[in-house]
Parts: structure tokens; C-alpha cells; sequence
């Protein structure tokens, strides 16, 4: 019997998509300004998960360069036809609505191409596609028809689709609406699965907060007409004291079992009303039963969090970068010099800092509630440190060098600093997130950020930061916490990197 962890994927994973080829199973999830793009996680057996590569690799792929926070890779569909993987998603506020190819889902994927509408002239307006094929082969893109450009704007036209032809990118036809979900906002996130003879419609709706759920409709046709089940939403945590909120934008698939799993996003969040989630939505998974009147039933997301982990990187042996960092609108092989010093990763600060788009950041996603990462640095040429990041709005960070050590919290407009003289140009940089202290009362938050720096051996406790200012919810953020080393000028060596927690 196969174990269901959840979280599936720790850390900042929303919008998962998964197909299954054989006995292995591919995720993709959304990584918007980040770099590389729309990681692919491979298992033989749904417990175990590898990073296998990512569909955006390379610079033009997508384009973040310049996207507004918020923008850039939205909510993959992954599927397997004839030997190739497609993978069509919005780069949202980028290049618009793309089809990816590979024949091997660790890569090369394709440069991907824009799905344009009908009369060839721009991309398709809308987000979240799906792709199927009719039982004749016609290919359906359906999507959520929310505009995020031109003169509509943030209008949301419910569920759209179109017949493409897959050679050319371009619709067949005008977008045609199939269903605009029971209600609620933003009915989004379709996908279309042919299952015993009929076609059914699965649509998140509710948004991506706390009143999220899927729902469902089916018809005899991939174009409709669809009739609503009549026990939806299928899935929701909404008004539920569940530890996993949020839940919705999923996808179902085949288990290893041969029972059917929905994988799902979700969030973890604590505090004494589930306030706040430190990490951003992250993928679950929950079984599915079929009812004797050909309806799904999708059962809640239960907590099954694996064992804690520990990352230990000595860039003295560790030459190469391992798939897990991410950068911030850039390649991290843009940033991440290991030429320049045998024994370190050194980054070439610019002049800019944490609070612009465009920082000179590598991370990795925060993937533990408790957490600690310790950084080794030597900053006698440079200026620059460790960081949890959300966005250039919300950052918390400790940096070291031209003779100061510095903690700073900066939550959208307010910036609060802590200060010591640097008494040791090799020092270590500590960010921990804590469980906040119980102290007999329910806990008014997430979790708790220390600050530390030790020199020559001595550890100074330089700051601790309430971690609601760093969570999904008062960031308003699509994304997660990324923790990482950055420089802000000169040149920055990391010598020696750690992380490691749990979630218990
Ligand atoms: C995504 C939409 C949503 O495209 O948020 O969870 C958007 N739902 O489906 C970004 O993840």
C-alpha cells in the first residue's frame, strides 16, 4: 500500500499537474519569476519524488526578465501522447500562452510556442490551459478565461476552450465558454479526462485562498454540454479546522495501487486561527472514489509530513549546482560563479539590493516549517549575506561586510535594522524559522525568526522577527519563502552552506 505524504512536495510547489507514463508519475508546479521554470518531479512509486529538471532552462524560454512580481510561469498542465511529453502554461504578463514539447521530461524541452487565437493575431487570453485529445484526435485547449491584458482586464470569462491545430499553435475556432463552475470566484485550473465513455470538466473555483475547492461536470462530448455533479465542491477545506487549507487546482491520475489520487495545492498555515502559512502553497495528494452514479468523490487532505531533511553543501568539493537553486528573473548559472575561487560560489554584487527585481539572490525553497540555514561567507571584498525572500517587498536578511553586520526585516514599507561591528571577514550567518514559544497561550503566529552571526566561535543572537510578516498571506503572494545567499556590492564568497528541518 502506497504512502501519501503530505505535503507531497515541501515548500513553494502550487498548481501541480501530473500524468502517468508507465509505473512513473511526472509533476510539474508553477514558478513564476523564478528560474529555472516549472520544475518536473519523477516517481516510480508516488512516495518517493526526484527532481528530475525543469521545462524552463534557458533565458527566452520565458519571459521573466522584466515580468511584474506575480507574472511568469502559472499553473502547468503536464501530459504523454505518441512518445512526447506536452506541457502547455500562461506566462503570465510574459509571453503569453505557450506549448511545450520533450521527449524526455528531464529535458531539453522545447522553446515553447505561443497558442494563438483563431485569427493568428496574439495569444490566447486566458490562463491555466489544459490539453486533450478527443477521441478523434482533436486537440482541446481549455482554460480559464480570467483577462490579464487589453481593455478587460481582470474580467473573468469562466471556463473557455478551443480546438488547436498543434502544428500551426493557432485556434481553430473562437473561444467557446463550456462552464463557469457553481459559483464561485474564479473558476480556473481546468482539466478534461475521458473515463468510461464520458468526458468529465474539473475546475478549481473559490480562489486560491481560503474558500478554494474543485468542483466538477461531465458530458458525453470533450465540448460539452457539461452538467454539473450535484455534491460539489468536491474537495474544499473552507470553514474546516483541517491542518491543510486552501485546497484546490488539482489534478487526478492513476495511483500505483491502480485507485485514482487527486494532487492538489494546499497550505500549511498555524497560528491560534490558521492565519498564516510561512511557505507559500505546496503540493498534496488525496484519494479519489468513483460513486455508484459515475461520480468522483475526492476525500480531504490529511497531514502526513515525511521526516526532516538536511542539506549540506561544501563548495570546496561541490563544484557544480544541484537543480534546486533558483533565481530571481535570471538563470542561476547568470550569477553563480564557481571559476572564480576553488574553494567557494562567489556572486558579484551590483549595487542593488534585496528590494530590487532584479537581485543578485541564488535560494532554495524554504521546505521545513522549523528551519535552520547557516552560511559560511567571506566578505573581505564584498558586501551581501543570507535571506529569506518572498519578493522585493518582503525580505529578511543578515548581511555582512565593510565592517558592519546587519539584520533587516523589510515588510512592504517598513524596514527595521539591527547592527554590530563585523569583527571577522569569515564569519557565519544563521536564519532560523521557530516554532513561536507557547507560553501557556495559543500561538499568535506562524513561526519566529532568529537572526545570529557566529565569529571566531561565538554566537550573537542579533534579531528575532515575527514570520506572519513572511507568509502567503500578508504578502499576498502567488509564491514561497526562498532562502539564499545574495550580494548587494563587491564580491561575496560562500564557502559552505546548510539547511535543515522538520515539521513536526
Ligand atoms: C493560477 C490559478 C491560481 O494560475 O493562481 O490556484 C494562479 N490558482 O489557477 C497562480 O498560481
Amino acid at each position: 500500500m502506497t504512502t501519501l505524504y503530505n505535503p507531497l512536495l515541501n515548500g513553494f510547489h502550487p498548481d501541480p499537474s501530473v500524468v502517468r507514463v508507465g509505473d512513473e508519475w511526472y509533476l510539474a508546479t508553477s514558478t513564476f519569476e523564478y528560474l529555472p521554470g516549472i520544475p518536473i518531479h519523477r516517481s516510480r512509486d508516488f512516495e518517493n519524488w526526484e527532481l528530475i529538471g525543469h521545462v524552463a532552462t534557458r533565458d527566452d524560454q520565458l519571459a521573466v526578465a522584466d515580468v511584474p512580481t506575480a507574472g511568469g510561469a502559472w499553473a502547468p498542465t503536464i501530459r504523454h501522447r505518441d512518445g512526447v511529453f506536452h506541457l502547455v502554461i500562461t506566462d503570465a504578463m510574459g509571453r503569453g500562452m505557450l506549448h511545450f514539447t520533450a521527449v524526455d521530461a528531464a529535458g531539453p524541452w522545447s522553446d515553447g510556442e505561443l497558442i494563438r487565437t483563431h485569427d493568428g493575431s496574439r495569444s490566447l487570453d486566458g490562463i491555466d490551459p489544459d490539453i486533450a485529445w478527443g477521441d478523434d484526435g482533436t486537440v482541446y485547449i481549455t482554460y480559464s478565461g480570467l483577462l490579464l491584458s487589453g481593455e478587460g482586464v481582470g474580467q473573468h470569462l469562466g471556463i473557455q476552450q478551443v480546438r488547436v491545430d498543434l502544428d500551426r499553435h493557432v485556434a481553430l475556432e473562437e473561444p467557446r465558454s463550456v462552464w463557469s463552475g457553481t459559483g464561485g470566484q474564479f473558476p480556473e485550473a481546468p482539466h478534461l479526462y475521458a473515463v468510461d465513455g464520458r468526458w468529465y470538466l474539473m475546475i478549481a473555483e473559490g480562489g486560491t485562498e481560503r474558500g478554494h475547492g474543485i468542483s466538477i461536470a461531465r458530458g458525453d462530448s470533450p465540448e460539452g454540454p457539461f452538467e454539473t455533479a450535484p455534491q460539489n465542491p468536491l474537495v474544499s477545506a473552507r470553514s474546516t479546522i483541517r491542518p491543510v487549507q486552501n485546497t484546490g487546482h488539482g489534478d487526478l491520475v492513476i495511483g500505483p495501487d491502480g485507485d485514482w489520487l487527486c494532487v492538489l495545492l494546499g497550505v500549511r498555515p498555524r497560528s491560534m486561527t490558521r492565519a498564516f502559512s510561512a511557505l507559500g502553497r505546496e503540493t498534496f495528494v488525496t484519494t479519489v472514489h468513483w460513486r455508484d452514479d459515475g461520480w468522483p468523490a475526492i476525500d480531504p487532505v490529511p497531514l502526513n509530513p515525511r521526516p526532516g531533511t538536511r542539506v549540506d553543501v561544501d563548495f570546496s568539493a561541490q563544484r557544480t549546482l544541484d537543480g534546486e537553486w533558483i533565481a530571481v528573473r535570471t538563470t542561476p548559472a547568470s550569477i553563480a560563479d564557481l571559476d572564480a575561487r576553488p574553494d567557494a560560489l562567489v556572486l558579484h554584487g551590483a549595487g542593488r539590493t534585496l528590494d530590487d527585481p532584479h537581485p543578485v539572490f541564488l535560494g532554495r525553497r524554504q521546505e521545513h516549517l522549523t528551519n535552520a540555514v547557516t552560511v559560511t561567507v567571506d566578505v573581505h571584498a564584498g558586501v551581501g549575506g543570507l535571506a529569506v525572500r518572498y519578493d522585493e517587498r518582503f525580505h529578511v536578511e543578515i548581511e555582512a561586510g565593510a565592517g558592519v553586520v546587519i539584520a533587516r526585516a523589510v515588510v512592504a514599507d517598513l524596514v527595521q535594522e539591527w547592527s554590530i561591528p563585523l569583527t571577522s571577514e569569515v564569519l557565519d550567518l544563521h536564519i532560523e524559522s521557530r516554532r513561536p514559544a507557547a507560553g501557556g497561550a495559543l500561538p499568535k503566529t506562524s513561526d519566529v525568526f532568529h537572526l545570529a552571526v557566529t565569529t571566531e566561535g561565538e554566537r550573537r543572537e542579533l534579531a528575532t522577527v515575527d514570520g506572519r510578516f513572511l507568509s502567503s498571506e500578508t504578502t499576498e503572494s502567488f509564491t514561497g519563502r526562498v532562502i539564499g545567499v545574495y550580494a548587494r556590492s563587491g564580491d561575496v564568497a560562500v564557502l559552505r552552506w546548510t539547511a535543515e528541518g522538520d515539521d513536526e
